[in-house]
């Protein structure tokens, strides 16, 4: 496989005007005719160059320019182009292609699921479907007329607006859409089957009524209600917070069972895992309705932030995805609990992409090469692509990056552009150099910002010292100092002190003088707060305002000063799971865990502050968790880590045995579940405290979670209690799991939330559960929402049964990986990642992880998404 660079962009030399596509559905195989206006692209380097058209896996029936079929010499295939020489200035280009999506199990392209027919196109899928420009900067007027038979696929659905729906003769009918928004093919997508529908309605900001309609099979038709208000409310919220009105008179919602991510965002009819779009309180946790609501925001966005204005090509990602990342999370943000979601977001930031970036598949925000783009739907460029956006929002404050997006959006709808454009619109409306804030776009790694402070008593000094440094990636030896926002407090006794900066021109002002931004930008820089009247505590990196590894010698004391006073709620969490840090380090230095009083009297005396957010209470309490310490500790014993963690854990359980009984009675509630940020709240609380209590082994507390199991009637409960008894020795577990099993057998994803619950059960013999389990009849390792409950979590989510020192889990994930290479190799590459961590681990884990990629390598026939990232792992 070969590698494509950045610095190769060439500007497309044809352009495609309009697209015309015919497909003919059947059970055997399926047509498809495309006539395609195209014309020389006046911008192009080279006016005579020969038409390379995309295809990969098509069975060409014919071809023709302006209405002449092409005698076989005319053409040519080299890899994935298909080459024609001579061609006019402007042509019409008429090809059949024959394909069998029945046959199609790596869910691109066209293919089936649960009998219906259904498109991923992004990134390159498109080429699958029909020889074409499939790439970004190719935008072109589609018309789409699909042809079925109508018993089997009474619905026919494409992109844009409906211009016909008609019976045709022998039992077919036939609908024709139209969208007249010119769109890149990645965002193309046809669906037919026997589908139910909910419909809504929703007047935008103008006063247009926009049908919305969400596709299911029927027997989901009960678990539609929470995305439809969901849809409707991100609608209301992007007019809002972004002027952005929806542009078409209907929005479709398709859920399919058998997808590789999340969700797509098609232009008026977005295609969705089952996973994302279903849920009713029944089946569905808390974080399952939450995922719902994020989801199907995000993808609605995109109509703004991705359709409207594209990439230019596949290296600029993050721009629609990191923008839209950002904008579904301060959706989310004003929708629930602000603080809970942030904690959320630089949880997973701070585990998985911080591990990343670590890692030997790193890579910038705006890769400069890449052997397979579905490798680079990452963290890297979701996340991290997301915290740049913030970055850029906390520089210029609320009011200039809304002028900055009103720009972008104005200057390049209907077009495909670059990350650049999108800072550039954001300097141009805001007057703020953003020159060496570049640097986040190109450089890879995660920064380190080391900081002490120093209060000088007699001049009422405290002199912030700052140094930054990022370490070396791969291709990138040396890096250049980063733009960082850091937010900053300085916290007494009695709360924040008034903050006065020496050197004004050395901050960002906000309207609060207790909170400062610095702009730190140089690798050494001081910042010296003047009349401070006491010596302070730094509240540092407030909200988390950069993603960076921060570095400060916090003494004991001053982390118990933040947890319990810290106004910034970030802050507060991060001193308890700093000082949780210290707890698990001790007990792994001393093999036993005798904690700290103060840190208990801390943790009692926020159980007991019923004025908290129970969520922040319950995140609290919860201590850091196995994959963020092994980011901090090297190298990972992953044994080591997992027995201090779980012992200062039973400890924490022993010695507030009272107030953790007290407190869940407390949360206990009977009332209708709604998926509400304070029930959510409370709910998360109760569950945490159970999964404390059941630590310690006793009848009571286990009868506790038998009783929660039994008689509540939400997921959310009732999987909580599971998985305590799934981790514990209760007699009951086993009959709780086929209980589970029997009522819930006909609901996917339900049964995929119980192969879940199995296999990340840290005790003793998983693995061998996990390997039966793949024989059990619910499960399909051709659907990836399973693979990924079962195999996906045992190995990413179980430390110590996916680390068992005889390296079988190894061993297992490396054999699932090259049986997926062949079948699906987007998720094969996917479930691969935990074993490319292995430079990471104790040597004896190491020699074990690189033998079985070594294996994996040798492969003969390795899809370019699992040589990729086998071959940078080793490197
Ligand atoms: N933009 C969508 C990307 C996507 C995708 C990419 C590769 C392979 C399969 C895929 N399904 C969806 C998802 C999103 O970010 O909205
Ligand atoms: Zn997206």
């Amino acid at each position: 496989p070969s590698t494509i660079f950045l610095s190769d962009y060439r500007v497309p030399d044809f352009l495609i005007d309009s697209t015309h596509l015919q497909f003919e559905l059947g059970e055997d195989s399926t047509s498809v005719c495309s006539v395609l206006a195209m014309r020389r692209n006046p911008d192009a380097a080279e006016q005579g160059a020969p038409l390379k058209l995309h295809g990969t896996e098509l069975e060409l029936i014919s071809l023709a320019i302006d209405g002449r079929q092409l005698s076989d010499a005319e053409w040519s295939q080299s890899g994935e182009e298909l080459i024609i020489d001579n061609v006019p200035s402007s042509f019409s280009l008429s090809c059949e292609t024959r394909l069998r999506p029945q046959e199609n199990t790596s869910l691109e392209g066209l293919y089936k699921s649960s009998g219906m027919f259904c498109t991923q196109c992004e990134a390159e899928g498109f080429r699958k479907i029909t020889y074409y420009l499939d790439r970004p900067d190719v935008m072109s007027v589609f018309t789409v007329e699909i042809i079925a038979d109508k018993e089997r696929y009474p619905v026919l659905l494409s992109n844009g607006n409906l211009m016909s729906s008609e019976e045709q003769a022998s039992g077919k009918s036939k609908t024709v859409w139209h969208d007249p928004f010119p769109k890149p093919a990645y965002l193309f997508a046809l669906v037919a089957g026997k589908l139910a529908v909910v419909d809504d309605q929703f007047v935008t900001m103008n006063g247009r009524c926009v049908d919305l309609k969400i596709y299911v099979e029927e027997k989901d038709l009960d678990k539609c209600d929470h995305a439809m208000l969901s849809l409707k409310n991100a609608m209301r919220w992007d007019e809002e917070v972004y002027g952005r009105e929806y542009d078409l008179d209907i929005f479709n919602i398709v859920a399919v069972d058998d997808f590789n991510m999340g969700a797509m965002e098609n232009k008026s009819l977005n295609i969705f895992n089952t996973s994302c779009v279903l849920a009713k309180p029944e089946t569905t946790t808390d974080a399952g309705f939450q995922r719902v609501e994020g989801v199907v925001a995000h993808e609605y966005f995109h109509n703004w932030s991705g359709n409207r204005v594209t990439c230019r090509d596949w290296f600029q990602l993050s721009l629609k995805e990191g923008f839209t990342v950002f904008r579904d999370a301060a959706f989310s943000s004003d929708m629930g609990s602000p603080t809970v979601k942030r904690v959320e977001d630089v949880t997973l930031l701070r585990t998985a992409q911080f591990a990343e970036d670590a890692g030997p598949m790193a890579h910038p925000i705006r890769p400069d090469s890449f052997i397979e783009i579905s490798n680079f739907y990452t963290v890297t460029i979701y996340e991290k692509g997301a915290e740049v956006v913030r970055m850029i929002h906390t520089l210029l404050g609320p009011e200039l990056f809304r002028k900055g997006s009103d720009l972008y959006f104005d200057r390049h709808d209907g077009q495909a552009v670059t990350c650049e454009d999108f800072v550039l619109a954001m300097e141009d409306a805001s007057g703020i150099d953003l020159q060496q804030f570049r640097n986040w776009y190109s450089q890879a790694g995660t920064p380190q910002l080391m900081v002490s402070g120093v209060y000088d008593e007699q001049t009422k000094t405290y002199t912030l010292s700052v140094k930054q440094s990022c370490p070396a990636t791969p291709g990138q030896p040396q890096k250049a100092p980063y733009h960082i926002p850091l937010a900053v407090a300085l916290i007494g006794e009695a709360g924040q002190l008034p903050l006065n900066l020496d050197g004004v021109e050395a901050d960002i002002e906000t309207a609060d003088n207790t909170e400062r931004v610095l702009n730190v930008s140089l690798a050494e820089q001081d910042f010296v707060f003047k009349d401070v009247e006491e010596e302070p505590v730094p509240s540092l990196l407030r909200g988390f305002s950069a993603p960076v590894k921060l570095v400060f010698d916090y003494s004991r004391a001053q982390l118990l000063r933040l947890m319990r006073n810290d106004s910034d709620g970030f802050c507060r969490w991060d001193a308890s799971q700093h000082l949780g840090l210290l707890e698990i380090k001790s007990a792994i230095a001393t093999q036993a865990a005798l904690l700290e009083p103060e840190y208990i009297d801390v943790c009692r005396d926020i159980l007991a502050d019923t004025s908290l957010d129970a969520a922040m209470v319950a995140l609290m309490l919860q201590l850091p968790s196995e994959a963020y310490l092994a980011e901090i500790i090297h190298p990972v014993d992953v044994h080591g880590i997992h027995l201090a963690r779980e012992s200062v854990r039973k400890a924490l359980a022993n010695a507030l045995k009272d107030e953790l009984m007290a407190c869940y009675s407390r949360c206990q509630s009977n009332e209708e579940y709604a998926a509400t940020a304070e029930q959510i709240a409370r709910r998360s609380l109760k569950n945490t405290a159970l999964s404390f209590l059941m630590l310690l082994q006793e009848d009571r507390f286990t009868q506790l979670a038998v009783s929660q199991f039994d008689t509540s009637s939400n997921m959310t409960d009732r999987l909580a209690a599971l998985s305590c008894l799934v981790n514990s020795d209760a007699e009951y577990k086993a009959e709780a799991l086929q209980l589970f099993y029997q009522q819930w057998q006909h609901e996917p994803l339900v049964i995929n939330q119980w192969f879940q619950v199995q296999a990340m059960c840290h005790l003793p013999g998983t693995l061998k559960t996990v390997k039966e389990l793949m024989s059990h009849p619910a499960f399909d390792i051709r659907n990836p929402n399973k693979v990924r409950a079962l195999i996906g979590a045992f190995c990413g989510q179980n430390g110590v049964n996916f680390h068992s020192e005889d390296g079988a889990a190894y061993r297992f994930l490396a054999d699932q990986v090259l049986l997926l290479n062949r079948s699906n190799p987007q998720i094969a590459s996917r479930l691969l990642v935990p074993l490319t961590k292995w430079r990471k681990y104790l040597p004896a884990a190491q020699k074990l992880m690189y033998a079985e990629l070594e294996r994996i390598l040798s492969e003969p026939e390795l899809s370019s998404d699992v040589y990729e990232v086998v071959s940078k792992s080793l490197q």
